[in-house]
């Protein structure tokens, strides 16, 4: 298939590319390099340098013998989408090019901004390249487990079955997130629930929680192939975070009391999701929501792991509850239905201790490069 990759120079848009690729797909990896450019502007540079987009492309194709076409350009710049979907004809378009961190759309208003108008703004521009250039194409977004918070009843697969007054009917489930980033995706659900309603769009919306690892099956071929890995405050996710902390010798950053449950998955099964979404594709004129994780812990759980195998593999992990520098629940029920993608053949990958303790291996061969001035909070939820 002819598949486009919005936001393929990230953390999961480059190891998403290369996987398509290898299976035979012809592959167009699209970037503005905005992440980098804000990992630059914060100190929050990844843990080992990566290559630009196109030398990634060229080093995979010297391993591989597959191509992957580079675009550089803004996902909100409508004359660039529209040339590429024009000259492209996508059959499938994943869209990964949003802002993806929580705190740092919670810095001030520069940085709000900056998530609403590009997030907002690559997602309308998807929308209306496809029905100008591609109508027929399938759009794989991904959205965001946070989109619908923490609430007290159980979640659903995107849609709830609501009786109200005697009468019923098939809502979207009630979003409730948490940080402004986490706000844009619900704005991307609604709008694009709209335009499938009134222009009979194909989308397919992924539910993604927090993903966590550096190892994909393309990467082993050439360590400069190997996403970016963050785990500094601003885009490290907590698993990466703690695995770095375990390595430096720094006390497991616990945020607050710890009972923050999320939903996780291994980095290479967000590759098989992504995969089984777009091998899956919908009638037109759907929404099809798809709780994308594959286990459910809390930070507390995740800290306990951690600690229990990187003592076993000799290092000195210690855990740390530390003020919540974010507003959140911290004990709530949490209980995310999934089913959907186990249905159309995911076969997860579990976070053990021989997966955790994998990890700690890769990330000490890096230990060198660690700055340990990345990993305590540096943005709080209250901040103007
Ligand atoms: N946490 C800690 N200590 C840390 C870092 C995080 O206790 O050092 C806690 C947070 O307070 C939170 C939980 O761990 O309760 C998860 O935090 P996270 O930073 O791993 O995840 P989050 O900010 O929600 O965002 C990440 C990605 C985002 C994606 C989201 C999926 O950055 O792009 O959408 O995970 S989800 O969380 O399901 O919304």
């Amino acid at each position: 298939m002819r598949v486009i990759v919005l936001g393929g120079d990230g953390y999961l848009g480059w190891p998403t590319a290369m996987h398509f690729a290898a299976k035979g797909h012809e592959v167009w990896a699209v970037d503005n390099y905005l992440r980098r450019r804000i990992a630059q502007e914060t100190s929050s540079e990844a843990l080992f340098p990566t290559p630009n987009l196109a030398e990634r492309a060229e080093i995979f194709e010297a391993a591989s013998g597959k191509r992957i076409h580079v675009v550089i350009g803004d996902c909100t710049d409508y004359r660039m989408m529209s040339t590429l979907f024009r000259d492209v004809a996508p059959e499938v378009v994943v869209h990964y090019a949003e802002q993806p961190s929580g705190p740092y759309s919670m810095m001030g208003y520069d940085q709000a901004r900056r998530t609403l108008d590009n997030n907002l703004g690559a997602t309308f521009n998807v929308i209306w390249a496809a029905m100008e250039h591609a109508p027929d194409c399938h759009i794989v977004k991904l959205g965001t487990m946070g989109e619908y918070g923490t609430p007290n009843i159980d979640i659903e697969e995107g849609w709830l079955d609501i009786e109200h007054n005697g009468r019923k009917d098939r809502v979207l489930f009630p979003r409730a997130a948490g940080t402004l980033y986490h706000t844009t995706k619900v704005l991307d659900t609604d709008m694009l629930w709209f335009y499938v309603r009134t222009h009979g769009l194909r989308v397919t919306d992924l539910m993604q929680g927090p993903v966590y690892g550096l190892a994909t099956d393309e990467a082993a071929a050439d360590e400069r192939l190997a996403p970016n890995f963050h785990y500094d405050d601003i885009f490290g996710t907590v698993v990466n975070r703690f695995l770095v902390q375990a390595v430096a010798g720094v006390p497991l950053t616990v945020y607050g009391k710890g009972g923050q449950t999320r939903g996780y998955l291994n980095l290479k099964d967000t590759l098989q999701c992504v995969n089984l979404a777009m091998e899956n594709p919908i009638p037109a004129g759907e929404l099809r929501i798809l709780n994308q994780f594959t286990e459910a812990f809390s930070v507390n759980e995740i800290a306990a792991s951690i600690e229990r195998v990187g003592r076993a593999n000799g290092l000195d992990v210690k855990i740390n509850n530390i003020p919540n520098p974010r507003k959140e629940r911290e004990e709530h029920y949490y209980n995310p239905k999934h089913s959907g993608l186990i249905e159309l053949g995911l076969k997860p990958h579990p976070m053990t201790d021989e997966v955790i303790a994998e990890m700690l291996g890769a990330v000490k061969r890096h230990a060198n490069r660690i700055d340990a001035r990345k990993i305590m909070p540096r943005v709080a939820w209250s901040a103007a």
